[in-house]
């Protein structure tokens, strides 16, 4: 017998007039005003102790803070970048107060590549350093709206609008280096005609070497150029010096609230094996804090993957070995971590990816208009032999994926590439092979298993979901900390700016005790490294440490991860209440901080 549900449509046969209090109130949250982002603008922003006075925000002047960078590529940045190596020798800077401000000033403020949270604090904070006797530009769509001209005045009323708010849609942002004469010349203009005394970019590691060359190509304008360290990855971090970037805090406790809501899910309905990957680029620290804050059963990370030569086989076993070990406990379910770009420190993918870059360009007009198998087999030719090997042996969806175009820095674009469901696969059929031949377990997964487990096994109907969790991340509101930390960068960046400090980074350290402003000499970062027989200069990423603090704890945690539940789900960011002032998990624990509750200024 079929039964059918009927359904229908509740119908309110008296229905009440709309009430136009609650509709003037729903109204409000029109514009992006919802009833917490209301709130957050009430906000009030904390600069660090040295930046206060009685009226606004004090002057202040840099001086050498003894910190000193040992950069290995000197002789090449030296004669790459003449006038700011000159200035900068190795030296980071400190902040002092002083009375008066300069007056008269014109800056200008851009944002560069992907978005993260805070952004428009850093904006505030540029606006509340340069103060009425000064003008603060704004640059539309990045480096763009530089080379084109697109710029306009900021006035207070609208950045207000914008306080505590994320993303960067005050002024958009986009991936362009300027690297062409004609470009720079057209920037030239740019400054000539809008009177312009400095830039600040508000960007990653290749924005911020992009500000560098800017700072010595304009050098001669008189106009500086400031950087702001921003990325969600995590992979602009100096050291004692600059602990982590802009993004990074909120973007984890997004993903650390959706993962753990998701490990949830999976002991709850006992049944899935989840399959998680985070954005970050090539760094893993996006997902080392993620599993920091979550404890999954896996996670995967790149630069332990890289050190130990693990291929893409002995990644899945791994996976493997872990859903069997939990299987025989009864546990079924599970959740892996996967960062963004597993796949190019899997060493036999390194060279099929370098190989991949190369034959891109090369075959590019070639490859035009062509079908996606057409184009698999054109690749197929060119490649070298190990290479095709790898290549081959990927199921063709995933090939395709390593075809896409790559980004205006020439990386591939890894987001895009679908790891998560090539590991779900993969792990599958694994598991059949195993069901199919038991002895595997020990020969190859070195697992040993009693014949009554074997059974079990060999009835597992293994179920698995595939996530993608990145843009999520990158535009919601700035966690408690981004918005101090960008608040307090953008005034840095400021008094850089008004200073004429050109070719620095502005930081914050000691998030731990009240925080110390600095300025980062990005000729002191920017090293050089020779590609296609040419110097290309890079500020290196800021890959996980797997000698760091951070990293041992995780290790000495995962076995415990692995075997039990014993995971922790984050909850939403704190806004208000005892745990608002919580910073990453990964930071405390390289800096060797005490505590995971930041105080910057006065917040504590
Ligand atoms: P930035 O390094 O410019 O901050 O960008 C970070 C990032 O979010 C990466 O994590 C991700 O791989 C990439 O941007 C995605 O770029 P796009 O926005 O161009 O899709």
């Amino acid at each position: 017998m079929t039964v059918l549900l009927n359904t229908q449509t509740v119908r309110f046969q008296d229905k009440a007039p709309i009430n136009t209090t609650l509709v003037s109130s729903i109204k409000s949250f029109e514009y992006n005003q919802s009833l917490f982002e209301g709130a957050l603008r009430q906000d009030k922003l904390e600069p660090l102790e040295i930046f206060k006075s009685n009226s606004g925000l004090s002057g202040v002047s840099f001086q050498d803070s003894r910190i000193e960078l040992k950069n290995p590529s000197f002789n090449v940045v030296s004669d790459a970048f003449p006038r700011i190596s000159s200035i900068h020798k190795g030296k980071v800077l400190g902040v002092i107060p002083k009375a008066n401000k300069p007056k008269g000033k014109r800056v200008a403020v851009l944002f560069s590549g992907g978005p993260a949270a805070g952004g428009h604090n850093v904006l505030i904070g540029i606006c509340d350093m340069l103060g009425k006797d000064n003008t603060l530009l704004g640059v539309r769509s990045g480096q763009k709206g530089l080379i084109r001209g697109d710029i306009f005045e900021i006035s207070t009323e609208e950045l207000n609008e914008r306080r505590n708010g994320g993303g960067f849609d005050f002024l958009g942002t986009d991936r362009t280096k300027i690297k062409t004469i004609e470009q720079m010349a057209h920037v030239a203009n740019t400054v000539k005609q809008h009177k312009i005394d400095a830039i600040v970019i508000i960007g990653g590691d290749d924005s911020n070497t992009n500000a560098a060359v800017l700072a010595e190509a304009l050098f001669e304008l008189n106009c500086a150029v400031i950087g702001v360290p921003k990325t969600i990855d995590g992979d602009l971090q100096v050291s004692r010096i600059l602990p982590i970037s802009f993004g990074f805090d909120t973007a984890t406790k997004i993903y650390a609230e959706m993962v753990g809501n998701i490990i949830q899910d999976s002991v709850s309905s006992l049944k899935y094996w989840h399959f998680i990957k985070l954005m970050g680029r090539s760094a893993s620290q996006v997902t080392m804090e993620v599993a920091l804050q979550t404890m999954p059963a896996v996670a995967l990370i790149s630069e332990e993957i890289a050190k130990n030569h693990w291929s893409l086989n002995d990644i899945v076993d791994q996976i493997t070995s872990a859903v069997v070990a939990r299987h025989g406990t009864g546990v079924h379910h599970g959740v892996v971590l996967i960062p963004e770009g597993v796949i190019e420190f899997m060493p036999d993918f390194t060279g099929l990816i370098q190989a991949l870059n190369e034959y891109l360009v090369q075959l590019a007009p070639e490859l035009k208009n062509k079908s996606a198998e057409e184009k698999r087999q054109l690749v197929i030719k060119a490649l070298p032999k190990e290479a095709r090997i790898v290549f081959e042996s990927l199921p063709n969806e995933f090939a395709a994926d390593l075809l896409i175009d790559r980004d205006s820095h020439g990386n591939l674009q890894v987001s895009r590439i679908a790891t998560e469901q090539l590991f779900a696969r993969m792990v599958e059929e694994r598991l059949a092979e195993i069901q199919a031949d038991p002895s595997i377990l020990r020969t190859k997964l070195h697992v040993e298993l009693s014949p009554e487990a074997i059974g079990r096994l060999s009835v597992f109907n293994f179920a698995s979901q595939t996530h993608f969790i990145g843009y999520e991340g990158r535009c919601g509101a700035p966690s408690r900390f981004d918005a101090t930390f960008t608040y307090n960068l953008g005034i840095v960046a400021g008094a850089l700016a008004l200073e004429g400090k050109t070719g620095y980074m502005a930081a914050i350290t000691d998030f731990h005790n009240g925080g110390r402003a600095l300025a980062i000499p990005l000729t002191g970062l920017i090293r050089s490294e020779l590609r296609d027989g040419k110097d290309v200069f890079v500020i290196e990423k800021a890959l996980v440490d797997t000698d760091a603090p951070a990293f041992d704890y995780f290790t000495s945690r995962r076995e415990e991860w692995a075997k039990s539940d014993c995971f922790s789900s984050p909850g939403p960011r704190q806004y208000w209440g005892p745990h608002a002032n919580q910073m990453p998990i990964s930071v405390a624990l390289n800096q060797g901080y005490d505590s995971i509750y930041y105080s910057l200024g006065n917040s504590s």
